[in-house]
């Protein structure tokens, strides 16, 4: 166990990518700033229903992605691995998947995989590669589940109310589309087969990163943790179900824990370069650390004996944001001085 985490200590650093059909919204709906919350949100926070979201997939083609660069710009600034939203709470995949049409290829005008040439770049560079997959929350597959937001927690939405009482009723789903199938239908038909896809179809996958795992049964997480055979020297997070999947490592968000806050267990702090994981365009998103600021916490966590991963939210035509950039530059140059 030990060896399998030899990489994953020395590593230090890992660059999160999360990026999806939910870029172009960039936290905006009908004109509306998205409240709350984190950009990728949108579809939940605003109640888009399915179909539209699913419409607006139509316009979704990154020609500037260049997964050379952006393995590069990781690279550059120190980071040995790489985790990218495979689906995220969507339930959109970013790669070619023959359980469900909601995928890249069928989806979108762009119709090419994106995790395989991002695979081929990180192994050519020497990066690991580890896939974020929203194993619980799948907004839309029918019988995924959907955390309750209410609605003053995203737009200001004219049929508020209405539609509050109906996700109180409806755990926490906004359209009717999403209860026509069972959770564990969802998981059979979805979740467990492309889990076995994005473990069988990139070569070596370093991480998996399950997420927001309330919910989830344990046969759920039995037949997805069955599939983690499939990477022997996988390592998982803790969020796949708890407690009883406790998974390699730990996972706190967006703050760093004190020096002795936890001793013993492998922890990984992931934490946002400005205020949400998906890109996003509203005055909120525009707040970002500085670069002294983030290589600061680097050295806090690494002093601490743990990893730091930091994300980026690539705009929807592929390319990092400007702010991105110029951080994870300022970094690299920091890290060729010391
Ligand atoms: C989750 C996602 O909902 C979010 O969109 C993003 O992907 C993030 C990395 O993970 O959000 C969380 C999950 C866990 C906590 C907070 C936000 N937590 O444990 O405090």
């Amino acid at each position: 166990d030990d060896e399998r985490l030899a990489w994953w200590h020395e590593a230090r650093f890992g660059m999160f990518v999360h990026w999806g059909v939910y870029s172009q919204y960039a936290g905006i709906y009908n004109g509306h700033d998205q409240a709350k919350g984190g950009a990728e949100w949108v579809m939940n926070r605003c109640k888009i229903p399915v179909a539209e979201y699913k419409e607006n997939a139509k316009h979704f083609n990154p020609d500037n992605y260049d997964p050379e660069s952006w393995v590069k710009m990781a690279k550059d600034a120190g980071m040995k691995y790489l985790i990218i939203t495979a689906k995220h709470h969507d339930g959109f995949a970013l790669f070619d998947s023959a359980a469900s049409d909601w995928d890249v290829v069928d989806a979108t005008p762009y119709g090419k995989d994106l995790l395989k040439p991002l695979a081929e770049a990180c192994e050519k560079q020497g990066i690991k590669l580890g896939f974020y997959y929203s194993q619980n929350q799948d907004w839309c597959h029918p019988g995924g589940t959907a955390a309750r937001r209410l609605s003053k927690e995203g737009w200001p939405n004219p049929d508020a109310a209405k539609v509050d009482a109906y996700t109180k009723v409806h755990k926490g789903h906004w359209d009717p589309v999403q209860e026509t199938a069972t959770f564990e239908d969802y998981i059979d038909g979805v979740a467990v087969p492309q889990v076995r896809e994005i473990l069988s179809n990139y070569g070596e996958i370093s991480v998996l990163w399950w997420d927001t795992p309330r919910g989830m049964t344990d046969d759920a997480a039995l037949k997805l943790q069955e599939q983690l055979k499939l990477q022997p020297h996988i390592i998982t997070n803790d969020r796949l179900h708890r407690p009883k999947f406790p998974g390699d490592t730990k996972t706190p968000e967006q703050h760093i824990p004190d020096a002795h806050g936890l001793e013993g267990v492998n922890w990984e702090v992931c934490m946002t370069m400005n205020t949400t994981w998906g890109y996003g365009l509203r005055k909120v998103d525009a707040e970002w650390k500085s670069s002294e600021t983030l290589i600061r916490n680097l050295v806090d966590i690494v002093s601490k004996g743990g990893n730091y991963l930091l994300n980026v939210g690539p705009k929807p035509d592929g390319s990092f944001p400007e702010e991105s950039i110029v951080r994870l530059k300022e970094i690299s140059e920091w890290m060729t001085v010391y």
